[in-house]
């Protein structure tokens, strides 16, 4: 485990950034510990950089005190990369990690084979934002801190609901609720709650989609056409995947969006039996067993079909090892 107050000691610059298009963990992790070095390092020049985030998160607290570029001179005594797997997940914010005199990863990705000077790396951890409390003192916790670290679990839960949910997660989310945050208000305004736009290419998702493998795949895509009809860029098909993998009986969820012509990003949802990140990590990307995405080359066929050769084999060996 990390001491803070050991690595923080006379350090006058931190630099905190997350992945690339920040979900709602790599923005809460981020922001929980950058209100919480804030309040009790005052004498240190802390700053978050994030790509921008979501519409859905404009009242995170400390979401317009984010940086977006790196500026030519910053070079950060202390950087803490949050919820990045490897170097590559930073984007334009490796030049931080590159400028900086140490560098501390805090992390919940399987792939994370720990590229910095300090890890701290637990991969059955809900998410970075759990992994960012435990570092924490609860007394010295500013309520700002509270409710971003609340919104990164419950993103990466799905509310509570995924596997990775452990009690120890809920305990946690206990204690962040008694700090005075708004817990429903977050759960709603950052997580389910959709703006006219998405949800119509929700349902657009939603009627267009197939059943495949005996029913234990559902399969749906949005061409660029169609984002464009509705007005909607790839931020918006957010959750679009997990609502596919709510159909009942499925075991796999593929969602794709089109990002240049024959190239999609793709993302895997499963339920119970296949380890979609070996998948996405076969296609070059990654994620976590039941939640991963890569980015594939191809006609729409073409990609489906390389992905369920790899869901057939994973069932098969599931069914030969009963
Ligand atoms: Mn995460």
């Amino acid at each position: 485990m990390i001491n803070l107050a050991e690595e923080l000691k006379q350090v006058r610059f931190v630099a905190i950034a997350g992945h690339v298009r920040p979900d709602g963990d790599a923005t809460g992790s981020c922001l929980g510990l950058y209100h919480y070095l804030k309040k009790n390092y005052p004498e240190t020049d802390v700053r978050v950089y994030l790509e921008n985030t979501p519409q859905a998160y404009s009242k995170v607290p400390g979401i317009d005190e984010v940086f977006h570029e790196v500026g030519e001179n910053e070079a950060p005594d202390v950087f803490f990369c949050l919820d990045c797997a490897d170097e590559k997940r930073l984007g334009g914010f490796a030049e931080l990690k590159k400028r900086a005199k140490r560098v501390i990863c805090i992390d919940h990705h399987v792939s994370n084979g720990g590229f910095a000077d300090v890890n701290y790396i637990v991969p059955d951890a809900s998410s970075t934002s759990e992994l960012v409390f435990r570092l924490l003192d609860e007394e010295k916790m500013p309520v700002e801190t509270a409710e971003n670290l609340y919104m990164g679990i419950v993103h990466d839960t799905g509310v509570f609901r995924h596997s990775c949910t452990s009690p120890e997660t809920m305990e946690i989310a206990a204690t962040l609720m008694r700090k005075g945050i708004d817990a429903a208000g977050i759960i709603n305004r950052t997580f389910y709650d959709k703006t006219y736009h998405q949800n119509q290419i929700l349902g657009r998702a939603l009627l267009e989609s197939i059943l495949l493998m005996d029913k234990k795949v559902i399969f749906s895509a949005i061409r660029q056409k169609e984002m464009d009809f509705y007005g909607v860029g790839p931020s918006d098909l957010d959750g679009i995947v997990q609502v596919l993998m709510s159909t009942a009986d499925t075991e796999v969820a593929i969602f794709l969006y089109e990002v240049s012509p024959q190239t999609f990003k793709v993302s895997l949802r499963s339920r119970e039996f296949v380890d979609v990140s070996t998948i996405a990590a076969y296609f070059g990307g990654g994620g976590h067993i039941r939640a991963a995405g890569c980015t594939m080359q191809g006609s729409i066929y073409d990609v489906v079909n390389n992905i369920t050769l790899h869901i057939e084999k994973q069932l098969r060996q599931e069914r030969d090892s009963d």
